[in-house]
């Protein structure tokens, strides 16, 4: 009843963007898909070598599709590609034609660039804006954006689509953490776009300078690019004194924005007019069904420069494609729970950092700052938890506090950790996406 009545709140308070593509029926959006699929069939085949030999390969034409199921006799596009091919390999235009590159970090190896026609940024920027309309951001509301501005696609990603929305963008990047809350206080901002780690540090260097962020203007916060628990959304939501919304995206696709929760708060809507989304068995490449769990593949409707055919994201989620309360009918992501390269096999238990969290945080003497330390002891796999003490816990207590997330470390996920409860602030905060696993273990060349 609760949530029924806070939907229809919410979407008496906040229009959608664009009524008539977020409601389009379920046939009518796949005739949609099939004429979008067709043209970037199309489009890769004609622009883009790779794309040209592999549909070449596997006997298909663009003109060949006949429906939508079609779509999983296409190869697979995976992120090595793209640095097989760095940097422009994979362009659909040449680069004179681009408005704008992007890049990762490329901790390992070279970056993965990705380019974008100026359509593509303004498809970006609609998509952006439709994603913080869902979050209930409005016209003339000023977003403090705190997403990296740079190669990274969080800040301009985000401040592109606040400005189309017709906000009043704070393009204020991470760091400067105390500034950040000065200029959250002083600007009056209704909208906090930021990392969840971020988000968090933001609020602790508020509360050390006595600032309370409750008696701010902030009501909605869009927090995405890493992994988050329920429970530090419920731990944002409590510090802050806001609603916490989660967006998806990644560059390789477009930016943040490829999808985004509503009011409902029950999965993120992935914009099914402009992406196809499908979830397959890592192992076999299989297709699952709705409610399985498995690698999320996006396949590109409306990119030009660079067109993406069944990219995998190596992010495990669900899907599911049931009418919303909201009235949206473009399917939900359910909370992306970790990547496929993440996953650690400790003693042959499967554990996502992101099912650490939800144990760690919320305990009463914990705080929210943790890392995961990865040993090889010989031929096994040894993690040890580090976690910060709340503030207040007396530092007699932290064997007693490091006994009791061990045992329910153990029994909710079935792993046997070492775990050390730390002083307050003993674990670097980040600016922007955490680094939440420290892998020791010696890597093969
Ligand atoms: O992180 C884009 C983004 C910026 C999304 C701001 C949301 C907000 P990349 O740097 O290319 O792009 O990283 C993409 O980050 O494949 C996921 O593994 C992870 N990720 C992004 N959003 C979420 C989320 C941006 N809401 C990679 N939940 C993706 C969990 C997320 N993981």
């Amino acid at each position: 009843m609760a949530v029924a009545q806070e939907t229809r709140r919410a979407s008496a308070a906040v229009p959608f963007l664009h009524p008539a593509l977020e409601t389009l029926d379920r046939e009518a959006l796949a005739a949609l898909q099939l004429e979008r699929l067709r043209e970037t069939l199309r489009n890769a085949y004609d622009h883009v070598p790779v794309h040209r030999a592999r549909l070449d390969a596997a006997g298909m034409r663009p003109d060949d599709l006949r429906s939508l199921d079609d779509l999983r006799a296409l190869p697979f596009t995976v992120k090595s590609d793209l640095r097989a091919h760095y940097p422009f390999g994979l362009f659909a235009r040449p680069v004179g034609e681009l408005a704008r590159l992007h890049a990762s970090s490329g901790t390992t190896g070279k970056p993965t660039v990705v380019g974008y026609t100026r359509q593509d940024v303004a498809t970006w920027a609609g998509l952006m804006a439709r994603s913080l309309t869902a979050a209930g951001a409005r016209a003339g509301d000023v977003v403090h954006n705190a997403y990296g501005y740079g190669l990274f696609t969080g800040g301009l990603g985000a401040h592109a689509g606040a400005e189309e929305l017709g906000g009043v963008v704070v393009p204020m990047s991470g760091g400067s953490t105390e500034r950040q809350v000065a200029l959250i206080m002083d600007f009056r901002a209704r909208v906090l776009c930021s990392t969840p780690s971020y988000a968090l540090a933001i609020a602790e260097v508020a509360e050390a300078q006595g600032v309370d962020l409750h008696t701010s203007a902030l009501e909605i916060g869009l927090f995405g690019a890493e992994p988050w628990s329920h429970a530090m959304r419920a731990e944002i939501e409590a510090r802050i004194g806001l609603r916490a919304v989660d967006i998806y995206g990644l560059s390789e696709i477009m930016g943040p924005g490829v999808a985004c929760e509503c009011a409902c708060r029950n999965g993120l809507h992935g914009w099914e007019d402009h992406f196809l989304f499908e979830v397959i068995d890592p192992e076999t490449g299989a297709v699952l069904p709705d409610g399985e769990a498995g690698e999320l593949v996006i396949t590109t409707l409306t990119k030009q420069a660079l067109p993406m055919l069944r990219y995998r994201t190596r992010d495990i989620t669900r899907l599911a494609r049931q009418r919303c309360d909201c009235g949206r009918t473009h399917l939900r992501i359910l909370r992306i729970t970790g990547r496929n390269d993440d996953m650690l096999i400790i003693r042959g238990v499967n554990v996502y950092p992101s099912q650490i969290e939800a144990v760690l945080v919320g305990r009463p003497a914990t705080a929210p700052h943790y890392q995961i330390v990865v040993t090889r002891q010989g031929s096994l796999d040894e993690v040890a938890l580090e976690v910060e003490a709340a503030p207040g816990v007396a530092a007699e207590a932290y064997s007693g506090v490091a006994a009791d997330v061990r045992h329910h470390i153990k029994s909710m996920i079935g792993l046997s950790a070492e775990v050390r409860v730390l002083a307050p602030g003993a674990i670097a905060r980040s600016q922007g996406k955490a680094v939440r696993v420290r892998d020791l273990r010696a890597k093969p060349d």
